[in-house]
């Protein structure tokens, strides 16, 4: 198939999982064509069967942005008008959907096929906005095949944005041969004297991830253990986290390791991983680090529990005390955290590798394409 992926190429969740899907299908033999403002993060070096296209946004006085829905909708047409494909999949609905639609429409009757993937904050925060929900749920409906990233996303996505047609759920997934748990010698020693834990946080570090709540609870874990906090990402809530990371003292026990490439080695080193967000439409950092041997507590919410399920502690998320004593009991429990941490990495390769899950992206298209 001829498959356009249209995404965000920055740090984010939709972003990474639109550029794996992308890489295996175009490594299974499909012709993937990215569109995007930029090349996506994670898509680097030459890859046979992959094309990349920039979406150009000429600004003008009279805008106050420049309309990027417009271009994009234009380069996909473009893009469909030479290379004839047979399906978007626009990741993240906000406005990629709505882009897919308007190019399908621009290039009707052979328009391709519109396949949306819904990831989050598309439904649960920007799809809820009276200025965008009503236009949101028209693309969705508008959509030629709807997949959600978790059950929890697809039933709040019927039940809030009344959309009727059928929304099937895909969950998102990790290319296995990569995400294992592979701890660098030395590593280790570079962040954590002997006998100190290693708690780590993945994040965008925006409001939803709670990066200071992350801080609050690695304060009160250091308190009990010697311990150090590995802070991976970047974002806007980033100094909020650095300030309180002076205030409570812990400068030195606190690693802000910004924006990584490769963050197997870091999760591999990690004892427990920290993940206190208020919203999670499926938690794609929670899945790296299950898959790096890493024990996730986590709040219970959004599709968390579909993708931890027993393989971590999963609680309210404001019971800090109920994350402190989880955590403490990961680092203290050396046969509790060896069991965790067995079962993540089981659950891991035995419901989310890629070879199970693109395929399921693969059938999809074909039904689209009937
Ligand atoms: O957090 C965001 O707003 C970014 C968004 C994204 O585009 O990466 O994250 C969402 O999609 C990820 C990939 O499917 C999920 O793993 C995240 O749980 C989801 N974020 C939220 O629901 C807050």
């Amino acid at each position: 198939m001829k498959i356009a992926i249209v995404c965000y190429p920055t740090v984010g969740g939709s972003g990474v999982v639109a550029t794996e899907l992308g890489k295996h299908l175009a490594r299974r033999g499909h012709e993937v064509h990215f569109i995007s403002s930029e090349p996506p993060f994670r898509l680097r070096g030459f890859r046979p069967n992959v094309a990349f296209h920039q979406v150009d946004t000429p600004s003008y006085y009279l805008f106050k942005d420049a309309p990027y829905l417009l271009s994009l909708a234009n380069k996909i047409a473009e893009v469909h008008r030479h290379v004839h494909l047979d399906v978007v999949h626009a990741h993240y609905a906000i406005p990629h959907a709505t882009a897919a639609y308007l190019a399908r429409e621009m290039t009707a009757p052979d328009g391709p096929r519109v396949v949306t993937t819904l990831h989050g904050t598309d439904i649960t925060l920007m799809g809820q906005e009276p200025s965008y929900a009503g236009s949101i749920a028209f693309a969705i409906e508008k959509s030629d095949g709807v997949t959600a990233v978790s059950e929890h996303l697809r039933r709040l996505t019927v039940e809030t944005l009344g959309v009727r047609r059928p929304i099937v759920h895909i969950p998102n997934f990790l290319d296995c041969d990569e995400f294992r748990p592979a701890a660098p010698p030395g590593l280790r020693e570079q962040y954590a004297r002997p006998g100190e834990r290693i708690v780590a946080h993945l994040s965008n570090m925006r409001p939803v991830k709670r990066v200071d709540r992350v801080v609050e609870i690695f304060a009160r874990i250091a308190r009990e253990v010697p311990a150090r906090l590995l802070l991976i990402g970047d974002g806007p809530e980033c100094p909020k986290a650095w300030q309180l990371v002076r205030e409570k003292g812990l400068t030195e026990r606190v690693y802000f390791l910004g924006n990584q490439d490769e963050v197997v080695p870091l999760l591999s080193i990690a004892d427990v991983f920290l993940l206190p967000s208020i919203q999670e439409s499926f938690g794609l950092a929670a899945l790296e680090a299950m898959a790096c041997g890493t024990p996730v507590v986590a709040s219970r919410i959004g599709g968390l529990p579909e993708v931890v399920g027993e393989t971590g502690y999963l609680l309210p998320p404001d019971d800090v005390d109920g994350m402190v004593a989880a955590a403490l009991r990961i680092l203290t429990d050396a046969a509790e955290h060896d069991r965790l941490a067995a079962s993540a990495v089981v659950r891991v390769r035995e419901q989310f590798c890629a070879d199970r899950i693109v395929p399921r992206y693969e059938a999809f298209y074909r039904q689209v394409l009937g």
